[in-house]
Parts: C-alpha cells; structure tokens; sequence
C-alpha cells in the first residue's frame, strides 16, 4: 500500500490585485496553508508528498517567499518530490535555484525525466523547462516495466480544457497511455479526476491549496491517495486546506423586497472574516430602493473580509421613474428623460449599461440634494 498527498498550483508571490485591504490577507494565506498541507499529512501520517507545478506565481518572486516555502517543506517528515510547472519552469534564473532546495536531504525538486525509485512505488517526473510549449509533458514516459506502483508528476492543460496559450497538452488517456497507476497533475485550480476508458479513475487535478479567485469550481483541497499494489484502483480522497472562502452570489432582482432578503441572506454566512463575496445582480433596478442596495453593499464590505457588489447586469424597472417627473423642469429633467431612454433602448449593452449607472447616480443626486 502507497499513500501520498498530492498538491498543486501553490502559486505562492499571487499578487492577488484588486482586492483592496483584502490583498495581503490573501497572500499571507496562501502559505499558511502550505502549513496545513504538512499538518494535515503528520494527522494522517502520510509520508510522501507530490507537487506538480506552480508552487510560485512566477520566477521573479520575492526570494524571501522562496525560503518560506522551502523551510515549511523541510518540516514534512516524509519525502517531499517538486516538478516545477509553466508558472515557474526551470530556467536559469529560476526561483530553484535558490540554496534552501539543497538544504534538506527530503526535499527533492526533480529536474529531469529519470524515473525516481523508491521502496514501494517509482515516479516518473515530467518538470517543465519552458513557460509555453505544444508539447505532450508525458510524451516517451512509459511505465509498463514497473512492478511497482507507478505514479506521473506532470503539469499541463488536459485535452478538451479551455486553452488561450499552447500550455502543454495532456491526452485525457495519458495515464493509461503511460502504464501508471496514477498521474498527478497541475495547472487547473479545481480538483478534477478523470475516468480511463476502463471507467477508473488514474489521473487528476488536485487543484490549488487555498482558492485563488472568485469562480473556481472545487479549490482549496489536497488529494490523498492509497493505491494498495501495482494496477489497483487508486483510492482519491479530497482533503480540505483552503482558509478562505470565495463566495458568488448570482441573484435576478424582482422586486424591491428581494434586496433586503440578500441582506438577509448575507447576514447569515458564517465565518465572515475569512470570506471573499462577489454579488451579481440582474432584473430590476427600482430608484425607490436605492437605500436597501447601499445597505447591501455596507454589509458586503463591512461584514467579510472583502465584498464586491455588481449591478452592471440590471436595468432599471420601468415603472419607478415617477421621481423623474419630481425633478425641476428643465435640463436636469431633460437630461433624466434621455439618460433613461438611452438605459432602456440603447443601441448596445455598453451605452445601456453606463446610462443605467447614470440614472442611478441622478437619482442618488436628487435624494441628497432634495431637488
Ligand atoms: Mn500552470
């Protein structure tokens, strides 16, 4: 029986820019968590820990960042393998070529190819020496030799994934193709197994320790992984590690009322200081209900760690505009009138969009200037 932890895209040095106050918190705990990682596996006794890629954001990251890491690792009682993935290839320069990779006997950043034996299993490194390539990080690896448990370290975008840049396929049959009886990957922040034709699963994304940005799917775990002898089916447990929470709120506005049932809502989420929440609204914009939006959006960046409220989707209700026809009659009147044409039968989403902000604005205008 092989246990081991298997994890990804640290991407330790993340800016994580555009959330405000927020941003530090973010980065500080994306290292914490790599504590977690080495917690987690002296709980469960693991002794082998598998990171395929990405553990830094890029190369040129702060070396401070690169020793950190280095030294948390050092403290994993087991053996720990690094591939390094297309965030932080191995280049000249690269963040691996710092001294705290020679520092510890079981600490292994893998440079090259060569299977690496050890008493129960082999690996079968795949590191990345270059950012972008077309290339198959798997291509010539073939395991159908071993006796013994064989598991891939690789990083690359799996055949049938979203790809803007040649970022290294990866057939969805690879680790059949190559004889393991696992193939660890990186690159993707979610965890994501995938069934060989035989319906077992023997490859998958661990996904990101701890969640980078809103949207992602399933991040913020570990995988531990028993396989109990060469050709088992391999036993995939998800493990939390992930601190922070990024929550997205999709929710269509009806009426006045269902703004204050999502303050309501929002009130109600645990944890609230380590949770990141986005809120997206569609439907309609009532003017009468301006306040219960301002107190939305009060909850939202008071209350959690970092809150971001969107009405860019919304259109305002066509029957509100009575306090249109409260303003003084002239430009300002006139000016609301074509504004909210422009908001309603705009030639295009932008002009509607940015018409819809104005009214928005006007009316704010008209509350506070008791026009
Ligand atoms: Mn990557």
């Amino acid at each position: 029986m092989i246990r081991f932890v298997h994890t990804a895209d640290w991407q330790i040095g993340m800016k994580a820019a555009g959330l405000g106050d927020a941003s530090q918190r973010v980065r500080d705990v994306r290292l914490d968590s790599v504590e977690r990682i080495v917690e987690l596996a002296r709980e469960r006794d693991i002794e082998l820990l598998l990171i395929t890629g990405d553990v830094f954001e890029d190369n040129a990251v702060d070396r401070s960042l690169v020793r950190k890491v280095g030294e948390t690792l050092s403290r994993f009682r087991g053996q720990v393998f690094i591939t390094p993935g297309n965030h932080d290839p191995l280049t000249p320069g690269s963040v691996w070529e710092h001294p705290v990779w020679e520092e510890n006997s079981h600490v292994h950043v893998l440079r090259d190819r060569r299977p690496i034996e050890l008493e129960n299993c082999v690996l079968y490194p795949c590191p990345l020496k270059e950012k972008y390539s077309t290339r198959n990080p798997l291509s010539s690896i073939d395991a159908s030799d071993t006796h013994k448990v064989a598991i891939g370290l690789a990083h690359g975008n799996v055949e049938g994934l979203p790809d803007a840049e040649p970022d290294y396929p990866i057939p969805v049959d690879a680790a059949q193709k190559a004889g393991l009886d696992f193939l660890a990957i990186g690159h993707w922040h979610s965890f994501s197994p995938y069934k060989g034709s035989d319906g077992i699963v023997r490859m998958a994304y661990s996904g990101t320790h701890e969640t980078t940005k809103f949207g992602e799917r399933d991040s913020g775990n570990v995988l531990l992984v028993k396989i109990a002898e060469r050709g088992a089916v391999p036993q995939i447990e998800s493990l939390r590690t992930g601190a922070l929470k990024w929550l997205t709120l999709d929710r269509s506005i009806a009426q006045a009322d269902d703004l204050a049932r999502l303050s309501s809502e929002l009130k109600a989420i645990e944890d609230p200081g380590n949770c990141l929440v986005r809120i997206r609204l569609d439907g309609l914009l009532f003017m009468s209900a301006r306040a219960e939006l301002e107190l939305l959006n009060e909850i939202l960046t008071t209350r959690f760690l970092y809150g971001f409220l969107s009405i860019e989707r919304m259109t305002p209700a066509p029957e509100d505009d009575s306090w249109i026809e409260e303003l003084p009659v002239g430009v300002l009147r006139e000016s609301a009138e074509t504004i909210r044409q422009q908001a309603f039968n705009g030639s295009d989403e932008q002009t509607r969009l940015v018409a819809t902000r104005a009214l928005l604005e006007l009316f704010e205008l008209k509350e506070k200037a008791a026009l």
